[in-house]
């Protein structure tokens, strides 16, 4: 049986501004006040884990202890499978110091060198955790295509190269409440919601 959240508060244990929106707009119905790491300035810690599952645990530990109060850590990535699971959980880094997703999907499609039609998936680690060092973690995936060059502003990071599975645009010309219907993020929150959130 999966711990309960029975709270009003949760840190929200994320300094990606695309994840911030996204996971606020999935916890709207909940009643729930969700509290920022950067409001409470709560450290970035490294990423030591070879997971996603390991990274988005070691996130939320952090940030429940440090803030002494539950949160929730998402860690995420693109796996595409004719790079060997590249970038998976180097995502972030492949975008550089500046966090330039324009690079980032750039170094991906060099690397696929014209290859045409790309099998991917994006990965999301969700976790919840408490203070006194409990934890309780969901994994969701989305399967879908690479398509170049990149289409779409809506979303964030590798999202205007991804076409879902079963779609003809990408997830960077989708509107967020389409995306929230199938993406890997929605996925591991439903489970999230049905564990821990559900009465
Ligand atoms: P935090 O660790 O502070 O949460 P981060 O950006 O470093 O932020 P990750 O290590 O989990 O987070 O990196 C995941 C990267 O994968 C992220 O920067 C995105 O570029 C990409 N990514 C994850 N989910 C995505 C989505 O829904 N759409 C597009 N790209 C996504």
């Amino acid at each position: 049986m999966a711990r309960r959240f029975a709270g009003d508060r949760l840190v929200l244990a994320t300094h990606n501004a695309g994840k911030v929106r996204e996971i606020g707009e999935l916890l709207a119905p909940f009643t729930v006040e969700v509290i920022s790491a950067g409001s409470l300035g709560l450290p970035e810690p490294e990423e030591t884990g070879t997971t996603f599952r390991a990274n988005a645990e070691l996130k939320a530990r952090a940030a429940a202890t440090a803030a002494n109060l539950p949160a929730l850590a998402d860690d995420s990535g693109l796996v595409v499978d004719a790079l060997g699971g590249a970038p998976g959980i180097y995502s972030a880094r492949w975008a550089g110091p500046d966090k330039d997703f324009t690079v980032a999907m750039k170094r991906v499609e060099q690397k696929l060198t014209g290859k045409k039609k790309v099998v991917a998936h994006f990965v999301c680690a969700l976790c919840l955790a408490w203070p006194d060092g409990t934890f309780e973690t969901f994994e969701g995936i989305v399967n879908g295509t690479l398509i170049f060059p990149p289409r779409g502003t809506q979303g964030f990071g590798y999202d205007p190269i991804f076409m879902p599975a079963g779609h003809d645009i990408t997830f960077g010309e989708m509107e967020p409440e389409r995306k929230h219907a199938m993406s890997h993020r929605a996925n591991a929150f439903r489970q999230l919601v049905a564990a821990c959130f559900a009465a």
